[in-house]
């Protein structure tokens, strides 16, 4: 347990040298059975995933690449309330941690001074009865030099080691983040997701800030308003310039300032 602050999440741990992605790895062991709170982590992923099939650099020995498997008794749509948690515990664990004050993007990126620090990926297994477990990747840039990220994102991403001049220790993060994931988790099922949203909304750097929306698929609006609230779902609420608010979905637009 490895001095885990946790009761479920990492009771069980599987440590990896390299995976193609620990999202996978983690789906793979719930279907064969793996119980709520496997933690899988990987020193290096070769494949691994953001939303929507884009790739997400995994350089080896400076990153934080970590699944948490969960199965939670919620309705598939609440699902994505977990994303938020995980955006909040991240944050969190990151202030804790380093002096780096980051912030979240909707919906579901951590920030610092403008540049990505750190992505949630959460996956879903559900048939229309019930959700069979959600695996929740999280992946941050701890100790990344600028030069290890690909050339493509070298102005948009950032990590800690970079934000704040030194390095971060990515075990006590980890544990971190596990404990305000449990933490917010079990607040999330006990009816209290609000207490969390307010977290959340306290933290968040996308709130009050106009934005554009940028459709992802076919037949979609490009969208202009200003970001005014986030619901219980996690859809982010945009106020349009006829004054109408915009319900917007994470997984259906690319967000970007205006
Ligand atoms: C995300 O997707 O931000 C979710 C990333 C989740 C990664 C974790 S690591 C552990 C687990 N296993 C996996 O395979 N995945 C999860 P999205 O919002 O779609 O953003 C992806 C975009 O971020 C890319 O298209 C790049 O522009 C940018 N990007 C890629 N790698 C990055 C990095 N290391 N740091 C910052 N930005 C990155």
């Amino acid at each position: 347990r490895s001095g885990l602050a946790t009761e479920v999440l990492g009771r069980q741990v599987e440590v990896r040298q390299s995976v193609s992605s620990t999202n996978d790895l983690a789906k793979e062991r719930a279907r064969r059975g793996a119980p709520e709170g496997l933690v899988v982590v990987a020193e290096e992923q070769t494949a691994g995933r953001g939303r929507l099939g884009r790739a997400w650099a995994s350089p080896p020995g400076v990153g934080l690449w970590m699944s948490v498997l969960l199965r939670p008794p919620l309705p598939a749509p609440e699902v994505a309330r977990l994303t938020l948690a995980a955006a909040v515990a991240v944050a969190e664990a990151v202030r804790a941690v380093s002096d780096v004050p980051c912030g979240i993007k909707w919906p579901n990126d951590v920030v610092a001074g403008g540049r990505k620090l750190c992505g949630i990926l959460t996956e879903i297994e559900a048939d229309w009865e019930r959700v069979h477990f959600v695996v929740v990747g999280i992946g941050v840039n701890v100790n990344t030099p600028a030069a290890a990220f690909p050339p493509e994102i070298r102005e948009s991403a950032t990590s800690i080691r970079i934000e704040q001049g030194r390095p971060a220790p990515r075990a006590a993060l980890a544990r971190a983040i596990l404990a305000g994931l449990e933490h917010a988790y079990r607040e999330t099922l006990a009816g209290r997701f609000d207490g969390v949203l307010a977290r959340w909304r306290a933290l968040s750097v996308t709130l009050g800030r106009p934005v554009r929306i940028l459709p992802v698929a076919e037949g979609q609006p490009a969208l202009a308003g200003v970001a005014e609230d986030v619901d219980g779902d996690g859809a982010l609420l945009l106020r349009l310039p006829d004054g109408r608010l915009h319900r917007v979905l994470a997984g259906e637009v690319s967000l970007r300032p205006a």
